[in-house]
């Protein structure tokens, strides 16, 4: 497939296109005066990510990001969804601040602006500075005051100009992930340590969000990945594992920001890990929000396992077409989610804040595969539209190839080829497609 089907004078006329990407995965964190952070740690450590891979030049976009918003800018995107480092606003996490980190986004915000580009701010994808990873990181209760501070001191700055703005990317990879299956930093595998991220991740967003309000700043959101959870098979023991599964995937963090509470089949598990009182924090991290972002990307086959431990399931893949990541590709899902978040968002406007695929790219080769994934998930969430998503907008990860966690940089998402010995940028077949698709007529 070489074109889009769809083009943007098929949807209504406020909704918006966009790209995504994040700090650590594109700046190159060894410039420009940011401090260490827990992905350096754990990359630095044997058998974490792949080659021992780190962030610390990345795609260089700290120095080539005006060569990078000139694509996004060139694409027709109306939106550019970016994340700010919190180790390169302030080293340490909390005290000394960095002027040179301050300035970087200063500019990069106004060259947003000057193209016409909306900027979507993310306080946290992922990165924590490395001084309170010492103090336990997202374990730490007081995670939620360093973090409400950092938003202060960096919104203070920007805040002003942005146009959305996001506390904290995908909770169930800051928590779940990296707390119990040991798969991102800091690479834990620890159900209390779990229970209390789980937790604290939400008091941090209710706090930030506290924040930013307080500065004066609108259109604040959420943004949560969701995974479609499919039984293995049809037995009652599989679904219901399925069920659990989608109770801490998809439904304890939407729980606890929309309703002020979480799944209680979840609670049964993570209940007794929990810190102390948590219950008096349900209402700061249940703030009032303007519009819930969805990253979704796959489905998962769940099967129950009575001897393990609790969760007592394991996952599996099935037989659909896979990208380069493994993943089924499985638009579905994403007409379910658009549907199912209405139980927590109501009618706030929905934005689809990732949507993407990793493909083995190269230069000479159209990626063809990329066209037709994103393709196809456009049409899922016209269907759901169709049954009444308030959906206003969808943004793609990513615009550029680059560091994809533990997987370093042999994944490449971009709608744009990344050369990582020369930097050199190469838009994509899918990037030439999407400026078609979306050009005003
Ligand atoms: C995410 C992430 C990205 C990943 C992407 C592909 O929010 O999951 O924001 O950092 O690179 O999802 O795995």
């Amino acid at each position: 497939m070489t074109e889009f089907k769809h083009k943007r004078a098929d949807f209504p006329e406020d909704f918006q296109f966009g790209v995504a990407t994040s700090a650590y995965q594109i700046e190159g964190h060894g410039f420009g005066g940011a401090g260490r952070t827990h992905w350096d740690d754990f990359a630095a450590t044997p058998g974490n990510v792949v080659r021992a891979e780190h962030g610390q030049r990345a795609c260089d976009h700290y120095h080539m990001w005006e060569q990078d918003l000139d694509l996004i800018a060139a694409a027709g995107f109306d939106i550019y969804r970016f994340s700010a480092s919190w180790a390169r606003v302030l080293p340490d996490g909390r005290g000394a601040v960095n002027p040179q980190g301050l300035d970087y986004y200063d500019r990069l915000v106004d060259g947003m602006l000057d193209r016409g580009i909306k900027p979507a701010l993310t306080l946290y994808h992922w990165e924590l500075p490395s001084a309170l990873a010492d103090l336990g990181g997202w374990r730490n209760r007081d995670v939620a005051d360093w973090f409400a501070d950092y938003t202060d001191i960096l919104c203070r700055r920007i805040g002003d100009r942005i146009w959305s703005a996001a506390p904290i990317n995908e909770p169930w990879c800051v928590g779940w992930l990296s707390h119990f299956m040991g798969g991102h930093a800091p690479g834990l595998r620890d159900i209390r340590a779990t229970a209390r991220a789980m937790h604290h991740i939400g008091l941090a967003h209710g706090r930030a969000t506290q924040v930013m309000r307080g500065l004066g700043m609108g259109n604040l959101g959420a943004v949560c990945n969701f995974e479609y959870a499919l039984p293995l098979t049809d037995s009652a023991a599989d679904r219901k594992a399925a069920q659990l599964y989608d109770g801490i995937y998809n439904r304890w963090f939407v729980g606890g920001m929309f309703k002020g509470d979480y799944p209680a089949d979840v609670l049964e598990g993570l209940g007794p890990h929990m810190p102390e009182g948590w219950q008096d924090d349900m209402a700061t991290i249940c703030q009032p929000l303007d519009w819930l972002g969805l990253n979704y990307y796959t489905c998962k086959r769940i099967a129950a396992e009575p001897a393990a431990a609790w969760p007592h399931l394991s996952e599996h893949v099935g037989d659909l077409p896979k990208t380069q990541m493994g993943w089924e590709i499985c638009p579905d899902g994403l007409s379910h989610f658009l549907q199912f978040v209405g139980d927590y968002a109501g009618t706030l406007p929905l934005y689809i804040t990732e949507n993407g695929m990793a493909n083995p790219d190269s230069p000479d080769q159209p990626d063809h595969a990329r066209i037709a994934y994103l393709n196809d998930h456009l049409d899922a969430a016209k269907a759901a539209m169709a049954k009444g998503a308030n959906l206003k907008g969808y943004i793609i990860w990513s615009l550029l190839d680059n560091y994809e966690w533990s997987l370093g940089y042999e994944k490449r998402f971009g709608l744009v080829h990344v050369d990582f010995e020369s930097l050199q940028r190469r838009p994509k077949a899918s990037y030439q497609a999407l400026q078609k698709a979306l050009a005003r007529t």
